[in-house]
């Protein structure tokens, strides 16, 4: 591996007051010499020409003290791996590069990084979109509607997926799905035009991917798993039924519970799910599987008067979910989207009366996908997604039928996005044929 000290321009930087730096000398005593190991953070996501002429950027912690170098493709192999020598004071670096390439941002950071001699320093470099116009990831899937197991209907193995479409690693952390606030099956709530007609979506509930908004990478046509539950439905299950033994007799005479084994024959196994949604504030014999990631939750304002209080999806498909993205999946991020798209409305108590709510809506050109569902009976009373998300709609029989919604394509190949889910999505039954997120599957 190449490590002549980079023939770079030593640029200086002076911040805080601090002296200006000249260039690294050789003869320089408080100069060390330290690797710096770039390692890409999906492999194959940045080539050499792509980092070409970027500038890393060490700053001391303490002093402020700035020192930058102007990387050469020379030094990287053509997966974007690299090694960069460079020459710097003992002490401790936050090192930075950001680079606009076509169509995409490569950067990277690394905090409190000990710079004391021959060091390697390994520092992990990322590329994502470079604006919000490419940063596109869609529903491929959406199972909202449950299914039927003997007789009994359930719907904890609802799941959901996001897929990346674009030829550009996205980061998913900071993704964001909503499901509407407005049912698709009911008239307009009082409240509808007031925030629809100014581009406002109000929402029940939000999940949320979590990280720093750069820790979850998505390949391109990758896709991610959200699990309502991450477990195998189908597993038979030791219930317990209303039905008591006695055991013993006369003053000895006690009670047993009796159990049942139940199998959901018709359900599906998430174990394999990339998050899970864990809830049991909202859903109190909620299970949460410590092996899949739980996303975070932002809850709506309100949670009377038509919210639902919690992410909730209709097994009729009444709540319409929605994609769009905040800036980072990290809770001071959910608290200022919170904070600042929480406004007021007014609407009729119980006993008729006008009170004010707060309500939680997301500005409609934020939305990158959405699918409007329902069902037959109603058909699409009120269009709970503008216009612009989509213009069709998928519509299920009925409640617990075993269907999945799904865009027409494949990973491979990619689905059909036209904005029109009448045209983009077929609906395939029973979901259980169609649906395999068991542990392992992205490698089968
Ligand atoms: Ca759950
Ligand atoms: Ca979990
Ligand atoms: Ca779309």
């Amino acid at each position: 591996m190449n490590k002549k000290v980079l023939n770079f321009a030593i640029a200086m930087a002076m911040l805080g007051g601090s002296a200006m730096f000249t260039a690294c000398d050789d003869d320089d005593d408080n100069d060390v010499k330290a690797t710096v190991s770039v390692i890409c953070d999906v492999a194959g996501s940045i080539s050499a020409d792509e980092i070409d002429g970027a500038v890393l950027t060490a700053i001391a912690t303490e002093s402020k003290d700035t020192y930058t170098f102007t990387v050469s493709k020379n030094d990287f192999d053509a997966n974007g791996n690299g090694k960069i020598a460079i020459k710097l004071p003992v002490g401790v670096y936050d090192f930075s590069l950001e680079k606009s390439a076509e169509g995409k941002t490569i950067f990277l950071r690394s905090e409190n990084v000990t710079v004391k001699g021959d060091d390697e320093i390994s520092v992990k470099l990322i590329t994502t979109a470079a604006n919000s116009a490419d940063y596109q990831f869609i529903f491929s899937e959406i199972f909202f509607n449950g299914e039927r197991n003997a007789g009994r209907m359930m719907h904890p193995d609802q799941y959901m997926v996001l897929y990346n479409p674009t030829s550009n690693v996205l980061y998913a952390d900071g993704l964001a799905v909503g499901c509407t606030m407005q049912a698709s099956c009911t008239e307009k709530e009082s409240w509808y035009d007031e925030y629809y007609n100014a581009g406002k979506v109000p929402v029940h509930g939000v999940i949320v991917i979590p990280g720093s908004g750069y820790d979850v990478p998505v390949k391109p046509h990758d896709k991610l798993v959200i699990a309502f539950t991450a477990i195998n439905h189908t597993a038979t299950e030791n219930r317990y039924v209303d039905k008591v033994d006695t055991i013993g007799s006369g003053d000895n005479v006690r009670y047993d519970t009796t159990w049942v084994d139940y199998t959901y024959e018709n359900a599906i196994n998430l174990t394999g799910a990339d998050f899970e949604i864990y809830d049991p504030q909202v859903y109190t014999s909620d299970v949460d599987n410590p092996e899949v990631p739980n996303v975070l939750e932002i809850y709506p304002a309100e949670n009377d008067y038509g919210g639902i209080g919690g992410f909730y999806q209709h097994p009729r498909g009444f709540y319409c979910p929605f994609i769009f993205k905040l800036e980072n999946g990290t809770q001071a991020a959910l608290d200022a989207f919170f904070k600042a798209n929480t406004s007021t409305a007014t609407v009729a108590d119980k006993e008729g009366n006008n009170v004010e709510i707060q309500m939680l809506s997301v500005a409609a050109d934020k939305i990158l996908d959405g699918i409007t569902t329902g069902h037959i009976p109603s058909d699409i009373v009120t269009n709970p997604l503008p216009q612009t998300v989509d213009r069709g709609k998928q519509l299920v029989k009925g409640c617990h039928s075993g269907i999945l919604v799904k865009r027409k394509g494949s990973d491979k190949d990619g689905y059909a996005d036209t904005n029109n889910s009448t045209e983009d999505c077929e609906q395939l039954v029973p979901h259980k044929d169609y649906a395999d997120y068991s542990a392992g599957w992205r490698n089968r």
